[in-house]
């Protein structure tokens, strides 16, 4: 046991400091997260050095910009981004567009001694390489400045061949800001961990009951009313009220298009959600005349579900979803705009004149029917602005509309059901994805909405859901990690139950399948603790229940 701790400890110590010298002992002591496809370790080293120039087109400069800002960590000093031809020792992206042999977003990235080639078929391929670069340098050359690094570190990258692609194209985490808001800041610094761990889409769960967060300029008073609420439950003592007013919270349009922009540069989407017709009870405190019984609401101050929620009978009230959703894509490119669909009672619609008048004029036979219809002409109206829907599986209740994609949750039938009658489907199942539930057992864990899912958990999951067509295989275009925000009252609490697992699910997602090894996940994972030291990220220390 003893000489197993000391092997143990020595791997890790090299996996650690000797990037350079790993030579053999190739993939793991390279301390890469996510694996990559293909690692061939050569012999010899490559020096970043102040003289090093970044090498790019013009339509790579915005990639090889973003790598010299990181390469200036170890450095010291911002490299220089040239559209020249490459010289000894420079690192050259190299956009191949017209090369068959690149999937989209992977890359090749090619350390020599004389050199470093990134290509790619695409930007994000450029990008990915680039990310994978600064991770290749010793873990101390992570050290920000004014620490014993910097300038005048051992900045050599081992020989190296790296052949890389994701093996999904939807590779995800949610935040919550409805429940508890996340200043923008945080989410680009959130948005720069995702991009390390090579994540390419955000959702944004920007209203629920509790708060709207996002600005409509034709409905003012979602925000004005809407992201206010009185109290919110108290830290330690769920049960009760804080008695502290809690807003305006919201995310301006200027906001919004400055965060759009910063995720794009780095390969992320930001998805938004606006929750249609279920968790709207802020929406509905500003504008009760969208509801069934016409209010008076309170923005909820506690957690849980919500029997008050958009009235489907009211034309008003359908073509005010409709409106909201023309200013999201106004400022959200994504391609998928989500309407949430999720834990909406119907109760409220079987007591409603108007939602019964709408069914009985449209032949609908139950209340799982009418949210369909609602979802049908949101679907439409968002195909009209040439983007997609997608919804949690509740959507599937009455009968998918026919382009909507489902994002299965409860479990994973309905993402299967889904996949197999020809929807996309991104799987997001509590079993393991729900990364608001507590990741280690103890008096030292924080407060947490309950569940368990341990690291090993989220490592052993398998996007592709068991008894699933193969001929289907391609409607799962990949998983995602929920940060829902009841129990995080400040950014330090994401990123605390968001790492390690997150880490793990972007491996699940990125890597091949059946390549996953926990004991070398974890191994590597040493490494990219130390990088998330260096940025600052509150990511959980300590061991961890595997399973
Ligand atoms: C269920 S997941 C919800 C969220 C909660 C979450 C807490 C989903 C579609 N709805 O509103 O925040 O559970 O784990």
């Amino acid at each position: 046991m003893k000489i197993q701790c000391l092997t143990l400890l020595v791997t890790l110590t090299c996996s650690l400091n000797m990037n350079v010298f790993c030579g053999d002992s190739g993939l793991s002591a390279l301390g890469l997260i996510p694996q990559p496809v293909q690692v061939k370790v050569g012999s010899g080293h490559w020096m970043l050095r102040p003289e090093t120039r970044v090498v790019a087109r013009e339509n790579a400069t915005a990639e090889a910009n973003l790598l010299a800002e990181a390469l200036s960590v170890p450095l010291g000093r911002r490299l220089p981004v040239v559209a020249e031809a490459p010289r000894d020792g420079d690192i050259h992206l190299s956009l191949e567009p017209s090369d068959p042999s690149f999937d989209t977003e992977g890359y090749r990235l090619s350390v020599a001694t004389n050199g470093v080639t990134i290509r790619a078929a695409t930007t994000a391929g450029l990008f990915y390489g680039g990310v994978t670069l600064p991770q290749l340098l010793p873990v101390d050359s992570w050290r920000v400045h004014g620490s014993a690094a910097g300038p005048g570190t051992n900045c050599s990258v081992a020989v190296v061949e790296i052949e890389d692609r994701p093996r999904f194209s939807w590779r995800g985490l949610l935040l919550d800001p409805a429940r508890h808001f996340l200043p923008p800041e945080f989410i680009k610094k959130f948005v720069d961990i995702m991009a390390l761990h090579k994540f390419n889409s955000l959702q944004l769960h920007l209203t629920d009951d509790q708060g709207w967060r996002l600005e409509i300029l034709r409905y003012p008073r979602l925000t004005a009313i809407g992201s206010i609420r009185k109290e919110s439950p108290r830290r330690g003592a769920r049960n009760e009220g804080d008695g502290k007013p809690y807003g305006p919270f919201f995310y301006t349009r200027a906001q919004i298009l400055d965060l759009v922009g910063y995720a794009q540069a780095r390969h992320v989407t930001l998805v938004p959600e606006i929750e249609i017709p279920g968790h709207f009870r802020a929406a509905l405190t500003a504008y009760p005349e969208f509801s069934c019984t016409g209010g008076p609401f309170e923005v909820r101050t506690r957690w849980g579900v919500e029997p008050d929620i958009l009235c489907p009978g009211n034309d008003a009230a359908v073509a005010f979803a409709g409106e909201v959703l023309n200013e999201v894509c106004d400022l959200f490119p994504s391609r998928f705009i989500h309407i949430g669909g999720d834990e909406a009672p119907r109760e409220r619609w079987q007591q409603c004149a108007k939602c019964q008048a709408r069914m009985r004029a449209q032949g609908l036979k139950s209340e799982a029917q009418l949210q369909s219809w609602l979802n049908q002409r949101l679907e439409e109206f968002l195909a009209r602005k040439g983007r997609r829907l997608i919804g949690w599986d509740e959507i599937l209740e009455g009968g998918l509309t026919p382009g909507a994609a489902v994002m299965s949750w409860r479990g994973t039938e309905g993402g299967r059901a889904a996949a197999e009658a020809g929807h996309d489907v991104v799987m997001s199942p509590t079993t393991h994805c729900y990364f608001d539930y507590a990741q280690a057992k103890g008096p030292g864990e924080p407060e947490s909405i309950g569940g368990f899912i341990p690291l090993g958990k989220v490592y052993d999951f398998d996007p592709i859901p068991p008894g699933l067509s193969s001929s289907s295989h391609r409607h799962i275009l990949g998983a995602q990690g929920n940060l829902w925000g009841e129990y995080f009252w400040e950014p330090a609490d994401v990123e605390y139950f968001a790492y390690p697992r997150a880490a793990a699910l972007a491996e699940v997602v990125w890597s091949p399948a059946g390549s996953g090894d926990f004991t070398d996940f974890q191994r590597r994972f040493q490494a990219q603790a130390r990088r998330l030291e260096a940025l600052g990220v509150n990511y959980r220390k300590g061991p961890l229940p595997p399973n």
